[in-house]
């Protein structure tokens, strides 16, 4: 393609930001434009909410997966095989992509380079390559010019034909001086590269990059893009061998499934694999099921995960169900009187991966994380059912496992509902009246209220007399919880710890989750800080999990943080919450300290609960996401299986889990 031609499309993009103000000057200047361009920008130092999910952590991993993104959607048209991340010491970032690498030309209607125009026109970049769509990023795809606004500098630098060509930006955006070419380059050397480090007048929460959430991502996008190469330096780590990692698989989702039941026990060995693509819409599915009773399905469109699910997942379970009922029929395993299997019969214990590319997604729900467009169904559902009845075809052995999984899991679940039937017991979803050890608050607004999921009575008692009764209510728990990964829905609802969680929570269960009727806008886990404490709290989080979810993807789930510590020394008394405090409140108030270290809740006293814990002007409260419930679900399968290997890998390597004290 000339240069020419990059340029005329770049202008396309341009056009919804530069359009009315430009086109109406006859004889616009350079200047113009500039003050336009800086307006842009300035709007999105202004209000950063508006254009990335926030100015904390998430936000400023955002900007790092908007670059990104860029490097992926070269590597999908077949131009690039390798995009590199590096942070270095002081939290700079590195992308470099081994692609075409950005045009280097000029821009007819910003009078710049089409770098700069990229950097500094919101909304520009994108499409403007030759008509392929961008499949990467979509939800979040606001653009380079955003990383760029919100950075204290940012630097470009292009191989190409032998030459470097590089553009700095400086205070939130302002090029130093126009792209040129710096110099040259072996002429096998091809690509773009973007440095940057994020304003931290912006980012005041924080702009150290976490490891792991970089490391994961990356994994995860070389799950979703098969073939291409991410590779992975972070100068940071203490571990000069996780300083470096490089992700590629050829296998795709294949190998995403194989990962994630890599601590679980298979019921068959091969994983069931379809590809394919219709009317523009590519779809990646694979699967596998285990012995365990919940499904694990995730979804993705254009590399985004779908928390909320969507069309795609619709498509891939009435596959599931359409094929499985056929092949049960045909092979005899149902009898012509016997019922269908269900969805979820079908569903028991299954590991899925569904990625689809959508030129134009639509996204809906209440986190816009669920796949709107109808015609996606049907795609999914072709492709995935037909591979799946082949696999079931060419695997007899392999169908007979899975089959006979299915047919217990439908077993069990007439059986529960006969029993239903004759005790006439409501079930869990039909409770109206109030758990008798909730201690409720007295308001109703649930805007305000706050429910405290306690362990044990002693804690419960000290919580019940500290708290503000007005919003907080008390449900204390006996002991452990029930095990949900380890127990099918009939069992989990004749729970009383769970019964009395769903009736006082007042949002319904599964499917029929309805956050709106909530009564309380947060739910407080609040367990002691010792193992056992991280062992109820992720037993609650995967029961909030599996039955609840939406409270979790909502931001309703909480984790309180109790202190580790009382310091007294005179009349100050201090409370550290973590062995960091702790160093340095000791080296504050110096030494002849008495100190305290709390082993549970119980020890406190109601006065001292509500000051440490509960008080909303000294609390600490800790805010659970997906990331979380994923990474918890992990865990419990990891903590809680059969597999004595992983358990014991898994506890050296994360010996910080959930703060949690091994
Ligand atoms: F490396 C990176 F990830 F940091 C990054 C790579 C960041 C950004 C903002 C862009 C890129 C990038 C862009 N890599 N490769 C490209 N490709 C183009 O801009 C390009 C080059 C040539 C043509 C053409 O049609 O000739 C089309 C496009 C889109």
């Amino acid at each position: 393609m000339s240069e020419e031609m990059k340029t005329t499309n770049m202008e396309e993009e341009s056009e919804a930001v530069l359009d009315e103000e430009m086109d109406i000057r006859v004889n616009h200047t350079y200047d113009d434009s500039d003050i336009q361009v800086l307006d842009g920008l300035e709007a999105v130092r202004k209000r950063p909410g508006m254009y990335i999910a926030s100015t904390s952590s998430k936000g400023l991993h955002h900007l790092v997966w908007e670059i990104v993104d860029n490097g992926i959607d070269e590597a999908m048209a077949g131009y690039a095989t390798t995009v590199t991340v590096s942070v270095d010491k002081d939290n700079i970032v590195t992308v470099e992509d081994d692609g075409r690498g950005m045009p280097t030309g000029v821009n007819v209607k910003t009078e710049k380079s089409t770098i700069e125009t990229i950097f500094t026109v919101l909304h520009a970049g994108g499409k403007f390559g030759g008509g392929a769509y961008k499949v990467s990023g979509g939800l979040h795809g606001v653009g380079a010019s955003v990383v760029n606004a919100l950075s204290e500098w940012l630097e470009v630098s292009v191989y190409h034909e032998g030459c470097e060509y590089y553009v700095k930006f400086v205070n939130g955006g302002h090029a130093v001086k126009p792209l040129e070419m710096v110099g040259k380059c072996d002429p096998e050397k091809h690509g773009s590269k973007v440095r940057f480090k994020a304003d931290p007048t912006i980012f005041t929460e924080t702009t150290v990059y976490e490891h792991e959430v970089l490391r994961d991502r990356l994994r995860q996008l070389a799950f979703l893009n098969k073939g291409i190469r991410l590779v992975f330096n972070d100068e940071r780590h203490e571990n000069p061998e996780k300083r470096h990692y490089e992700f590629m698989f050829e296998g795709g989702l294949r190998e995403y499934v194989k990962f994630l039941n890599k601590n679980r026990s298979v019921v068959h060995p091969d994983i069931i694999y379809s590809e394919g693509h219709e009317k523009g819409i590519q779809v990646e599915v694979a699967c596998q099921y285990n012995d365990g009773y919940n499904p694990n399905v995730y979804t993705f469109c254009n590399n985004i995960n779908t928390a909320e699910g969507g069309t795609h997942e619709e498509g891939f379970r009435m596959a599931l169900n359409r094929i499985i009922n056929r092949y049960a029929r045909q092979k005899n395993f149902l009898k012509e009187k016997d019922d269908n299997l269900t969805t979820d019969d079908c569903r028991e214990g299954i590991t899925a991966v569904i990625s689809v590319k959508h030129p134009d997604p639509q996204y809906e729900g209440q986190t816009k994380t669920k796949l709107g467009n109808t015609e996606v169904r049907k795609t999914v559902s072709d492709i995935f059912g037909t591979q799946l009845e082949r696999f079931l075809m060419e695997n007899p052995d392999q169908a007979k496992a899975i089959l006979d999984k299915v047919i217990v899991a439908s077993q069990a679940r007439m059986a529960a509902k006969k029993a239903r039937e004759s005790t006439r017991r409501k079930s869990a979803l039909e409770i109206s009246s109030l758990p008798g050890k909730l201690a409720d608050c007295s308001s109703k607004d649930a805007s305000i209220c706050e429910i405290y999921i306690v362990e044990g009575d002693s804690a419960g008692g000290s919580a019940k007399q500290g708290r503000d009764s007005h919003y907080q209510a008390i449900l204390p728990l006996r002991g452990k919880i029930l095990n949900v990964e380890k127990a099918r829905q009939s069992r989990a609802f004749e729970n009383a710890e769970i019964r009395s969680m769903i009736t006082a929570f007042g949002c319904g269960v599964l499917n029929e989750v309805d956050t709106s009727k909530l009564r309380y806008n947060k739910i407080v886990i609040m367990t002691d800080a010792d193992v056992d404490g991280a062992h109820i709290r992720i037993l609650l989080l995967t029961f909030f999990y599996r039955y609840l979810r939406p409270i979790i993807e909502q931001g309703y789930v909480y984790i309180a943080q109790p202190p580790l510590y009382k310091v007294q020394k005179g009349n100050t008394v201090r409370y550290a919450y973590t062995e960091g405090q702790m160093e340095r409140v000791r080296a504050e108030l110096g030494d002849r300290l008495s100190i305290q270290r709390y082993k549970g809740l119980g020890e406190m006293n109601p006065e001292q609960l509500w000051e440490t814990t509960m008080d909303p002007k000294n609390r600490t409260l800790i805010r659970v996401n997906l990331d979380d419930a994923e990474q918890a679900d992990q865990y419990f399968s990891i903590m809680m299986g059969e597999e004595v290997e992983p358990r014991r890998n898994f506890i050296t390597e994360n010996a910080n889990f959930a703060n949690l004290d091994i």
